[in-house]
């Protein structure tokens, strides 16, 4: 049902929200009200989540790039007369008077001159989380790293999806979208291709997400947007590899329930007990494995956010557990899902 004008489009949103005076997000280190700069993120139309803090920067530097787009940075303007050895010589007086310490003299310069020379600055406390904000000509691009795992994963969207309705981003008309950008391992695919996923499994195949409330195990349905899913993968010419469509199976670990056979213990008992698990998951629908998918799709089916996960494979695991891709390798291989993510932005503009 399509939503009221000046309504929120978010489905099973937490009522008790309206009675916070000031809502803290924690692990962002913004608060809802106190912070100031806020505003940027009124337009928010895509939120781009990726596991390292480096890829996060590199995918919004070269989204920038790529859309002549620029940096938000709550609100601090670039010096554009910048002395860059006056500060230095000013933050190492500083430093010597004992009026700051020498990672605050150094933070201080780092910011001026990443503002200065239109580098993409981490928004809020880094710590945790690194996010980047990129205008671009199709709307307010979020990128952000989300670690390994549903865990830091969740807090993650819970906390963005909260700053997004605490800035009315939620009640505009075009409903903000998300997308996670990561790797995997491919189950009949080799390092490079693509998967854009349809839905998240657990380790058993079926398709759901199962979390404990008071004690209590519940199950969320994993299906990522039908639409969406389908307008990323017209976006497949961006990527060199081959690119496809299906499940994916979400661990929580990256060994023993990834049927790992090279961890610190082995509890998978032969290699054939392996193959054939990997091969049941591959007759199920499933083209890869990795540690957020499931997790990622049932908070946004639950909260109606049009989202899809798009991950490329780092091996075949039908040929093994190591990762033995070079450095190289690896980088080409990350990259294909930001290309596909940055064309799909660009279309959207256009
Ligand atoms: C893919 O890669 C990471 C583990 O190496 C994990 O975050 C994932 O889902
Ligand atoms: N990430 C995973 O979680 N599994 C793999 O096999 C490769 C990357």
């Amino acid at each position: 049902m399509p939503k009221a004008p000046g309504e929120t489009f978010l489905k099973n949103l937490n009522p008790n929200l309206t009675e916070l005076d000031s809502d803290y997000l924690y692990h962002l280190g913004l608060a809802s009200d106190t912070n100031g700069g806020q505003e940027t993120f009124e337009d928010v139309r895509y939120v781009a989540m990726m596991g390292s803090g480096p890829r996060a920067f590199s995918f919004a530097d070269e989204l920038a790039r790529e859309t002549g787009g620029s940096f938000s940075s709550l609100g601090r303007e670039p010096n554009r007369d910048l002395d860059v050895m006056s500060l230095v010589n000013q933050q190492f007086e500083a430093v010597l008077k004992g009026d700051t310490d020498l990672l605050s003299a150094m933070q201080v310069v780092r910011d001026a001159v990443a503002r200065e020379a239109q580098l993409p600055e981490i928004i809020g406390k880094d710590e945790r989380y690194w996010m980047f904000k990129v205008d671009t000509p199709a709307g307010g691009v979020i990128s952000v790293n989300h670690h390994m795992g549903q865990p830091t994963h969740s807090i993650l969207l819970h906390e963005t999806t909260k700053l997004l309705h605490h800035v009315g981003a939620d009640r505009r008309d075009d409903p903000f979208e998300y997308f996670r950008l990561g790797t995997s391992g491919g189950l009949g695919i080799e390092g490079g291709d693509v998967v854009v996923s349809e839905r998240g499994l657990e380790p058993t195949g079926e398709a759901v997400y199962k979390l404990h409330v008071l004690g209590e195990q519940i199950e969320l349905p994993t299906e990522f947007d039908p639409d969406l899913v389908e307008r990323m993968f017209e976006c497949r010419d961006a990527v060199e590899g081959q690119v496809v469509r299906g499940g994916t199976v979400s661990c929580d670990d990256f060994y023993t329930v990834q049927a790992r056979r090279d961890g610190a213990f082995c509890m998978v008992a032969s290699e054939e007990a392996k193959l054939e698990y990997l091969a049941k998951l591959h007759k199920k629908g499933a083209k890869n494995m990795e540690m957020e998918a499931a997790g990622f799709a049932a908070f946004c089916q639950h909260m109606g956010i049009p989202a899809v996960c798009v991950c490329t494979a780092l091996l075949n695991r039908l040929n093994g557990d190591q990762v033995t891709a070079t450095p190289a390798e690896l980088a080409a291989y990350s990259q294909g899902p930001q290309k596909m993510l940055i064309e799909y932005i660009k279309r959207q503009a256009a």
